[in-house]
């Protein structure tokens, strides 16, 4: 063999190539097919392909085209795939020699392999993933990987297009090395409390006819930010006590709600009065906000209480509401008598309707748990007369008689 190869070598020194024929066929056509007529494209005729053994010769030996001397014809041998043969090179062309003996003869032959469209745009990967927090500021860059397309020139990859484009635009230029480079730009900010996953399809394009495409599909996990406060339900509360209520009766609870995630969401309750009672009679849960008693309250000494109350969420953010407590007055008090002024003794000549005692009484109750009415047995010659509010004297009723009593 390697005598063979010398020997043509030596020979080629002294051969001068008697011509040259170029043929241009698409790459992936079927084995069998027509490349060219090369008798005719020579000059030459069957029986001289014959009668010089006419042969193929590839310095590489890649048999990619085979000679055919009962028909004179070049055919295609062996699935011709450009991607393999030339990869990104253009032109591409496969380059071998017809020999001929009887005598010598070197034609040279080119074929050009055009590129056909058979590969579409492909992502390396067909998904990728994202942690952006909700915070980042429009304009801020995602580098986007690559396609790649196999073929060449128009075949190969043009642009890309990402959808949908309510967040994100594309941003993709063309680099030094002819590549071209995708990123996405964030143009609207994302919004946890909105949307917390958002979903988005990169597509690669090449310029082939029909047009072949590729999918990259982008998964965004938006990033809570603690951009929302606390907000109360209601701005006041209203509830009730009892005066006598005990300790640790709960009284009401309030609530708050924060639309971010985690500590961000957390929220706490606190009483912001600092210096009057509702400090030192109510206590809130932190955690749960119920408002319990942690005093006595008493209606006789205030008959409402307003509790300032903050929620706090763990970034900070904050919202305040107030609780109106309203004591319910309980019938906790007796009525009380004082006598202002009595006389110790009286002649049974007074008249009737002489007063004998002035009383006040007292209830520091309110409305009914409050009105008194005072009464004197009937066994006596004395009666009750009320003079003003809560005010009464004790008067004679008819002639008192000294002898019977
Ligand atoms: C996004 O965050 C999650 C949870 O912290 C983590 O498991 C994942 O690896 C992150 N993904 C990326 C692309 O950074
Ligand atoms: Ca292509
Ligand atoms: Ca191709
Ligand atoms: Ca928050």
């Amino acid at each position: 063999m390697r005598r063979q190869v010398l020997l043509f070598f030596f020979v080629l020194d002294f051969t001068s190539v008697l011509g040259h024929v170029s043929y241009t066929i698409p790459e992936e056509m079927p084995t069998g097919s027509l490349v060219g007529n090369i008798v005719q494209d020579l000059g030459l005729n069957v029986k001289r392909l014959k009668s010089g053994k006419a042969r193929v010769y590839t310095g590489d030996g890649a048999g990619y085209i085979e000679l055919n001397k009962d028909r004179g014809l070049l055919l295609v041998k062996e699935r011709i795939d450009r991607e393999a043969i030339c990869r990104q090179t253009t032109p591409c062309a496969l380059h071998f020699q017809l020999i001929l003996e009887n005598p010598m003869e070197l034609y040279s032959i080119t074929v050009q392999i055009e590129d056909v469209n058979d590969n579409p745009p492909t992502f390396e990967k067909n998904e990728v993933r994202f942690n952006i927090s909700e915070s980042a500021v429009a304009g801020a860059k995602f580098v986007l990987d690559r396609a790649i397309d196999l073929d060449v020139d128009r075949n190969g990859l043009q642009k890309y297009a990402l959808t949908p484009t309510d967040n994100f635009i594309l941003k993709s230029e063309n680099q030094a090395d002819g590549t071209e480079k995708a990123e996405m730009i964030l143009q609207k900010p994302l919004d946890r409390e909105n949307e917390e996953t958002v979903s988005l399809v990169l597509t690669a394009f090449d310029g082939g006819d029909p047009q072949m495409t590729g999918n990259m599909k982008i998964f965004i996990t938006v990033l809570d930010a603690n951009d929302n406060a606390p907000v109360f339900s209601q701005s006041t509360y209203r509830a009730t006590v009892f005066e006598n209520a005990p300790e640790q009766t709960i009284v009401t609870s309030v609530t708050a709600s924060d639309s971010d995630y985690g500590a961000n969401g957390r929220i706490k309750y606190s009483i912001t009065n600092s210096l009057d009672q509702a400090h030192e009679l109510f206590r809130i849960q932190e955690d749960t906000a119920e408002i319990r008693l942690i005093g006595h309250v008493d209606y006789e000494k205030a008959r409402n209480y307003h509790i300032n109350i903050r929620a706090s969420d763990e970034g900070g953010l904050t919202d305040s509401c107030k609780v109106i407590v309203e004591v319910i007055d309980v019938n906790d008090n007796k009525p009380t008598i004082n006598i202002m002024s009595k006389s110790g003794s009286i002649s049974e000549l007074s008249e009737p309707k002489t007063v004998v005692a002035m009383i006040n009484v007292q209830d520091p109750d309110s409305n009914e748990n409050g009105r008194v009415q005072c009464f004197i047995n009937d066994n006596t010659p004395l009666v009750m007369m009320s003079t003003s509010n809560n005010f009464y004297s004790l008067v004679t009723e008819g002639e008192l008689d000294r002898e019977r009593a």
